[in-house]
C-alpha cells in the first residue's frame, strides 16, 4: 500500500495529525518546500522540489525509516528512544529540531507512599514507555513491576493499578489535575529528524544535505536578531562584549563623526531590554534590533 521511496524523490515521514504535525509542516514550509495537506491522504507531493511527504502516526515513523518505507522522518525523541530500546531499529538522529519539547517523568500522588525513586522497589509503575522506564530502573538497580498502558496513564494511581506513573509532561497541568507530582525526569525530549545508517542514492543524499542546511538556517535564524547601533569609538570593545551570541561585529566609520562608529552584528541569543539599556548606558545610540528571516553561514 505504501510506495517504496523512489531513487529520485526524497520521502519524508511526518505525523499526520497531533502535537508534532503543525510544527513539522511549518518547518518544511520555512525551508522553502511548497505543499498542501488535505483530507485523509497518505501522501503529499512537494511541488517545487523532488520530495514527497508520507503522513502517518508518529509511532510508525522510526520503523518506516528503519525499513526503507521512508528516507527520513520527524518524530519525538521519546518515541525514537523507546523504539530503539524495544526493537531492532536502524534509525538515528540526523538533527535536533527544538520543538515539541517535553520530559518523560516519574510521578506519583502527592503525599502517597512513593515520593522519590528510592521508594519504587516492589511497587507498580504504569507507563506507555516500558523500554525507557525499564532502562532507568535497571541503571538504578530498582526492582519494580511495569504496568503497560496505551493511554490515560495519569489515571492509573487513582484506579489502583499502580503506585506511580512514567509519562510525558510539558506544562505539568495534567499531573496537577490528577493530584500527581513529578519526582524524577528520565528523558528530555524534542522533535528530531531521523534517518537510517544506510547510504542514500546520490541525488537524494544531496537533497537531504540541502534540507539539513536549510533547517539549520531556519532554526538558527528564528532566535537570531540583527542589531545596529552607533557607538562611541572608545566603548566599541565594551559594547561588542555585551552583544549576546555574536562573534565579530562589523564596525564602520560614521560620516562626519570622528568619535562615533556604526556597529552591526548578528545576535544568536535573545536580545533583552536589559541588554539595550546596558548598551545605552555605555553611550550606544540609535539602537535597532531587527528580525532575521534566513541565515546561512
Ligand atoms: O496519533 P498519533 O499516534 O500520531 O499521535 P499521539 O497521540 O501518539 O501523539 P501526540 O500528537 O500527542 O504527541 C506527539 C509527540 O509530541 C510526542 O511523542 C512527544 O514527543 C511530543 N509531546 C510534547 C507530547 C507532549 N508534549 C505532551 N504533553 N506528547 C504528549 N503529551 C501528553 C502527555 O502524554 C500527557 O498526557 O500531554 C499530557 C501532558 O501535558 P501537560 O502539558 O499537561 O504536562
Ligand atoms: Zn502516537
Amino acid at each position: 500500500m505504501i510506495a517504496k521511496p523512489s531513487e529520485e524523490r526524497l520521502l519524508i515521514a511526518l505525523q499526520k495529525k497531533g502535537r508534532l504535525a503543525d510544527d513539522s509542516f511549518a518547518l518544511l514550509k520555512a525551508c522553502g518546500l511548497r505543499f498542501a495537506i488535505r483530507g485523509g491522504g497518505l501522501l503529499a507531493r512537494v511541488k517545487n522540489m523532488p520530495v514527497d511527504l508520507l503522513l502517518v502516526r508518529d509511532d510508525d515513523i522510526p520503523s518506516f525509516v528503519s525499513n526503507d518505507a521512508a528516507d527520513i522522518g520527524i518524530v519525538g525523541e521519546n518515541v525514537l528512544v523507546e523504539e530503539q530500546l524495544t526493537g531492532e531499529l536502524d534509525a538515528q538522529i540526523a538533527m535536533r529540531l527544538g520543538f515539541s519539547r517535553c520530559r518523560l517523568c516519574l510521578a506519583a500522588p502527592e503525599r502517597g507512599t512513593v515520593q522519590s525513586a528510592d521508594d519504587l522497589s516492589s511497587t507498580r509503575i504504569a507507563t506507555t514507555y516500558p523500554g525507557v522506564t525499564r532502562r532507568f530502573l535497571s541503571e538504578r538497580g530498582i526492582d519494580a513491576k511495569l504496568v503497560e498502558m496505551k493511554g490515560a496513564v495519569e489515571l492509573a494511581p487513582s484506579i489502583g493499578v499502580a503506585e506511580s506513573i512514567c509519562d510525558l509532561v510539558s506544562s505539568g497541568a495534567t499531573l496537577e489535575a490528577n493530584g500527581l507530582a513529578a519526582f524524577e525526569t528520565i528523558l528530555e525530549s524534542e522533535a528530531v529528524l531521523i534517518r537510517s545508517t544506510r547510504a542514500l542514492p546520490a541525488a537524494k543524499a544531496d537533497l537531504l544535505d540541502k534540507l539539513l542546511r536549510r533547517i539549520e538556517g531556519v532554526t538558527t535564524s528564528s532566535g537570531s536578531k540583527y542589531i545596529m547601533l552607533n557607538a562611541p569609538k572608545a566603548e566599541v570593545d565594551a559594547i561588542s562584549a555585551l552583544l549576546p551570541g555574536s562573534d565579530a561585529p562589523t564596525v564602520m566609520p560614521l560620516a562626519g563623526r570622528d568619535d562615533m562608529v556604526a556597529v552591526q552584528a548578528v545576535c544568536t541569543e535573545t536580545v533583552f531590554w536589559e541588554t539595550l539599556e546596558d548598551l545605552k548606558a555605555l553611550g550606544a545610540r540609535a539602537i535597532l534590533v531587527l528580525p532575521i528571516e534566513k541565515l546561512m553561514s
